[in-house]
């Protein structure tokens, strides 16, 4: 069989393992006093389409500002990163922005090596082939995992390579974790993330974090409500993702999105807050939940950092920032960190 045809059919192993973790966690988040549902749901096939979109709209600048910081000092940050690197990235999603750093080390190395690693099966096999195909002598090799797990396999992958081709592949390390996923971390969950891929790093390895800033509120509540309401139907698609994998009756029309900005927390959060008393049957569980008029179901939270909360961030956690890249308006940040 085909080392192609094998990365598909491990995938689709994987992919039974996700129908049980989503039963389970689906069924805690509901069971528990204040309904919660964790953000690493949205990204089915439909959310992940859902995802790209948000990305097109005017009011949601993340992408595209973090795009542009990257067009403006990819240069820098492949000369800063060496000439024999694998790339590693976390939640790689379409990797549209990785392809601009790909395209600078492409033009400097004999080969790139990456190892895309993301939660979602169907955007990995779309982001993968097309990337091939814009990169045709690169090795890449897409991990369905979480964060954790995947760097573990994306580095004992690489070594099996070195060892295949008797050392011919790279041994420095840059890891990529862009869009601001960070965000959707718990501030403990950010230093403990930060934390173990520390461990996982040698002295001449790097890690970019991408890092959205505080800014004005009403910027932020425009990002996360767009006028043409795809954030909304992201946000609700979760729902019906309940009722696509787990035989769910959920009524989506009895739902609404609300997104709002928590100064105090200095996070965005995004609720589905449910329009009347209903009984929420979930097949695929045999069981009810109830919830209430008014009652949500707390979605996501997108933490919004300062420069001196990143630096604080960083040094806790084994790390120097060598260059924060921002943009004009100091919204966005790509934090480039060595270990220290
Ligand atoms: C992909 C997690 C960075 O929090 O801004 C977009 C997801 N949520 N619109 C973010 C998202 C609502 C996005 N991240």
């Amino acid at each position: 069989m085909r080392k192609q045809e094998e990365e598909v059919v491990e995938m689709t192993l994987q992919q039974n393992r996700e129908f049980e973790d989503f039963a389970s966690d689906v069924e805690r988040g509901l069971t528990t006093k204040s309904k919660y549902l964790s953000p690493k749901y949205f990204y089915d096939k439909v959310g992940s389409q859902l995802f790209e979109q948000i990305c097109l709209q005017p009011e949601y600048y993340p992408t595209r500002t973090e795009a542009s910081i990257l067009n403006k000092h990819a240069h820098v940050i492949s000369k800063m990163a060496g000439s024999n690197i694998k790339v590693i990235e976390l939640g790689s999603g379409s990797s549209s922005k990785t392809a601009i750093l790909l395209s600078y080390l492409s033009l400097q190395k004999k080969k790139i090596y990456y190892f895309p690693i993301d939660i979602s099966s169907s955007i990995l096999i779309e982001s993968t082939k097309r990337l091939k195909s814009q990169f045709p002598n690169a090795t890449i090799t897409g991990i369905r995992s979480d964060y954790n797990v995947g760097i573990d396999r994306a580095v004992a992958t690489a070594e099996c390579m070195a060892a295949e081709k008797n050392n011919e592949t790279p041994d420095t390390k840059l890891v990529l974790f862009l869009g601001s996923s960070i965000g959707n971390f718990e501030l403990m969950e950010a230093r403990a993330l930060l934390g173990s891929i520390r461990k996982k790093l040698h002295r001449n390895d790097f890690l970019l974090v991408g890092f959205d800033l505080q800014k004005d509120e009403a910027v932020l509540n425009a990002a996360y409500n767009d006028k043409a309401g795809i954030t909304a139907k992201f946000n609700l698609n979760l729902l019906a993702r309940i009722n696509r994998e787990l035989d769910g009756n959920l009524e989506l029309g009895k739902f609404e999105h609300c997104a709002f900005y928590n100064s105090e927390q200095q996070r965005m959060e995004m609720h589905l807050v449910s329009k009347t008393d209903q009984q929420l049957y979930i097949g695929a569980l045999g069981k009810t939940f109830v919830i209430r008029e008014g009652e949500s179901i707390h979605t996501e939270n997108s933490y919004k950092y300062t420069l001196n909360q990143i630096a604080a961030l960083a040094v806790d956690r084994g790390f120097t920032v060598k260059k924060n890249f921002i943009d004009k308006k100091r919204w966005f940040d790509v934090a480039f960190l060595s270990p220290s």
